[in-house]
C-alpha cells in the first residue's frame, strides 16, 4: 500500500477544507522504550513496539490555511525555501493531502521548546500538522487515523498526538493499519525529566539514515526486537505501580542497547561525544552514592535525565545546567 492509498482510506475521497483555517499544538515526545528499525520504510511501519512520555506544554503549534500559487512555509517565524531539506519533505508530505493539485497551503509552524535543548522537531511537527488539517479540512478522525497519518510523516510523530504515557504498536498488518499510538490511562505526576545539551549541532546522521543501516549491517540488532517488546512490558509495569527505579533502569538499559547496535553498524554510528559519556559517568556514580536518578538518550549526544520531583534540589546542584521539563505539569 501507498502513502496515498492509506490517506485515500483513512480520509475519504479528496474534497475542498470546511474552515478558512486550522489550528493545533501537539507536544515533543521522550520514548523510554526506543523506535529502532523500520519493517517498512515508505509507510515508516517499526520493528518493534515503543513507549514514550509526552512534554506536556513543549512543543509545536501549527496553522494552516490556503495559499494562491505555491505552498508558502514559515518555521519559528522564518520563511523556508522549497528546496531546503526540510521544506521538501514538508511538501512530500502535504501532496498527500491536496484535494487538487493546484491547491496550495500556508502554513506557519512555531516550535515553543528551547531549540538549545535539543529536543525532536520531527516527531511534534508532524503531529500538530496533522491534528492542524484535521480542523481545517473538518475531517473529525479519531485518535487512531491521526496517529496512523502523523507516522507517514515520521515516525515518532505517531506518538506525539496524545499527551501523557504513550504506546506505538508496531502492528503486523502489511497497509500498517494496526501499527497506531494510543495514550496509556496513568499519570505520574512526580515525574521528571531534564535536558542536558552536550551539542547543538546538527546530527551527522539522520535516524532515518541511521537505523536503516543499523538493521541492515548490525548483527546486535537481531537481540533488539526481543529486548525491546521486553522492556516494554517492564514499563507498562513500573508506569502501573509508580516503580520509579525500574522506570529508570529499563529506559536507560533500552537507550544503551539501541546505541550498542548503532555502534555494531557498519560503519558505526556513534552519536556521543566525549561530554556525553561523561556524563553518563557522573549520573551511575551519583547512583552509587544512593540518589535516584537515570538517563534516557536519542540519536544525538544530549542526554536526558529523569528523576522525581523530591530530588530536584540534588538535580539542580549536581546538573546547574539542566532544563528541566514536568511532562504532567499542563495535564
Ligand atoms: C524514538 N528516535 O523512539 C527514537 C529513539 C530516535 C531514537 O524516533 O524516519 O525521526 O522520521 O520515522 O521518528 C527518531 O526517528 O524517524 C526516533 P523517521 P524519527 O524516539
Amino acid at each position: 500500500m501507498t502513502k496515498q492509498q492509506v490517506v485515500q482510506k483513512l480520509t475519504g475521497a479528496p474534497r475542498a477544507p470546511r474552515k478558512t483555517f486550522g489550528k493545533a499544538f501537539a507536544p515533543s515526545n521522550i520514548a523510554l522504550c526506543k523506535y529502532w528499525g523500520k519493517r517498512n520504510a515508505e509507510l515508516n511501519l517499526p520493528i518493534n513496539s515503543s513507549l514514550s512520555i509526552s512534554l506536556g506544554h513543549l512543543g509545536t503549534e501549527t496553522v494552516i490555511s490556503q495559499n494562491e500559487s505555491s505552498d508558502d512555509m514559515w518555521l519559528n517565524d522564518r520563511h523556508l525555501d522549497a528546496d531546503e531539506t526540510f521544506a521538501k519533505r514538508l511538501i512530500a508530505y502535504l501532496n498527500l493531502f491536496r484535494p487538487s493539485p493546484d491547491f496550495f497551503f500556508k502554513i506557519s509552524t512555531t516550535n515553543n521548546f528551547p531549540t538549545a535543548a535539543g529536543l525532536a522537531s520531527s516527531a511534534s511537527g508532524y503531529a500538530a500538522l496533522i491534528l492542524a488539517l484535521d480542523d481545517f479540512f473538518d475531517w473529525n478522525l479519531e485518535g487512531k487515523a491521526l496517529s496512523i497519518l502523523a507516522r507517514l510523516g515520521s515516525g515518532s510523530a505517531s506518538r506525539s498526538v496524545y499527551q501523557g504515557f504513550v504506546q506505538w504498536y508496531r502492528g503486523a498488518s502489511d497497509d500498517g493499519m494496526d501499527s497506531y499510538a494510543e495514550q496509556l490511562p496513568e499519570v505520574w505526576p512526580e515525574l521528571r525529566l531534564a535536558v542536558l545539551t552536550v551539542s547543538h549541532a546538527t546530527k551527522p546522521v539522520s535516524s532515518t539514515e541511521g537505523m536503516q543501516k543499523t538493521v541492515e549491517t548490525s548483527t546486535l540488532y537481531k537481540s533488539w526486537p526481543e529486548k525491546a517488546e521486553r522492556d516494554l512490558d517492564l514499563l507498562r509495569t513500573a508506569i502501573q505501580y509508580k516503580y520509579f527505579e525500574q522506570l529508570g533502569s529499563v529506559a536507560e538499559s533500552n537507550a544503551l542497547a539501541m546505541h550498542a547496535t548503532m555502534i555494531d553498524t557498519s560503519p558505526p554510528v556513534l552519536y556521543w561525544l566525549p561530554e556525553t559519556v561523561a556524563i553518563f559517568r557522573k549520573i551511575w556514580h551519583l547512583r552509587r552514592q544512593g540518589e535516584q536518578l537515570y538517563f534516557t538518550i536519542d540519536a544525538g549526544p544530549n542526554v536526558k535525565l529523569l528523576y522525581e520531583k523530591p530530588d530536584e534540589k540534588m538535580i539542580q546542584n549536581h546538573f546547574p545546567h539542566a532544563e528541566i521539563i514536568n511532562p504532567f505539569g499542563g495535564i
